[in-house]
């Protein structure tokens, strides 16, 4: 495998999240599938309706394709789109949190529970209590404090839950068009990892004069998919900027923020979605992405790749020249 080559290529795969659980590197991606469904705004062609989970014991050897870990029909709760998951473990069980859309169509996250990293997967009867919107990212905090980020605008609906409630008039806007920029959210796990300990807060991402990012700065704004590191102790928010498609990145000194815009992880790539993961292993760090370019563009049918990074004196990410190969 090179940076040029997909991890796998036997199915379509997207929105990576990779952790390293039990000495292995572990990817929970969306399973795009050819769903038949016209493409629109709102990204109904993105049909999922399972989740597979891979494995690799070194990045660049055989990927372990460990089968289907979760599928719609388990899922009470669930109408349709299985979008894109993260995983977490806590005292010996695996949890897999991911977003769907309910029986009224409206975006709410579940979380799933097992006794391995590769699944299987019994999901809880409804999904999490005051959850919203997309893409859920969790982190475990070194004293074992655990959240959850989550989030996305226009198909994601977070522009919907400006004012707490669902508004489903703002479903196909992206607003607002000026003022503070829409934030992520962010909420403490209970200890049992499977609902809220906190209120639901924002993500603040502020410039470098100290203001929160504006609306209009669309190269810089939050738009979907929320990832959390810790890198010499300091903690790490990157996101995708959605219509500018680039993946960014903004630092603090609290997992709850706020955080201080820190630059462009990622240019675009092929497709129009860009979502990533960042996971230490064995002494270096990878960011794992999805590009369109299996499909040869087609935008809901992506692959997962791999890039290593490094940081620079002042903890600032860059690619590495070498890739993984
Ligand atoms: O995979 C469906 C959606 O596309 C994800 O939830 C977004 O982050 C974007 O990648």
């Amino acid at each position: 495998m090179t940076d040029k080559e997909p991890i796998v290529t036997h199915v379509y795969t997207a929105d990576p999240s990779a952790h390293v659980f039990k000495g292995k590197l572990y990817v929970y991606p969306s399973h795009d599938i050819d769903s038949g469904i016209p493409s629109n705004d709102n990204g109904d062609q993105y049909g999922m309706n399972d989740y597979r989970v891979f494995s690799m014991e070194e990045v660049g050897g055989p990927v372990t394709d460990h089968g289907v870990a979760l599928k719609q029909e388990d899922i009470p709760w669930v109408s349709k789109q299985l979008w894109a998951p993260d995983a977490a473990e806590k005292n010996g069980k695996y949890y897999l949190y991911f977003p769907a859309r309910d029986k009224e169509g409206t975006f709410r996250i579940g979380v799933a529970v097992g006794d391995e990293p590769s699944g299987p997967f019994k999901p809880e009867p409804e999904p999490i209590n005051g959850s919203f919107s997309i893409d859920p990212a969790s982190f475990v905090d070194d004293d074992g404090q655990a959240y959850l980020y989550f989030g996305g605008i226009w198909g994601g609906q977070l522009q919907c839950w400006g004012t707490g409630e669902f508004i489903k008039a703002k479903y196909s806007t992206m607003e607002p068009q000026s003022g503070p920029a829409l934030s992520a959210k962010v909420a403490k796990l209970s200890e049992d990892m499977r609902s809220f300990a906190s209120e639901v807060q924002d993500v603040v991402i502020l410039d470098e004069e100290g203001k929160p990012i504006d609306s209009s700065d669309h190269d810089r704004r939050f738009f979907e998919a929320s990832w959390m590191h810790k890198y010499k102790g300091k903690y790490y928010f990157s996101y995708s900027t959605g219509d500018t498609h680039y993946l960014a990145y903004a630092v603090g000194d609290n997992p709850l923020g706020p955080f201080t815009y820190g630059g462009r992880i990622l240019e675009p790539v092929i497709g129009w979605t860009t979502h990533h993961s960042i996971v230490e292993f064995k002494g270096k760090w990878y960011l794992f992405y999805h590009d369109s370019s299996l499909s040869g563009g087609v935008n809901h049918l992506r692959c997962v790749k791999i890039r290593e990074i490094v940081y620079d004196d002042q903890g600032k990410i860059k690619l590495a020249e070498a890739q993984p190969k």
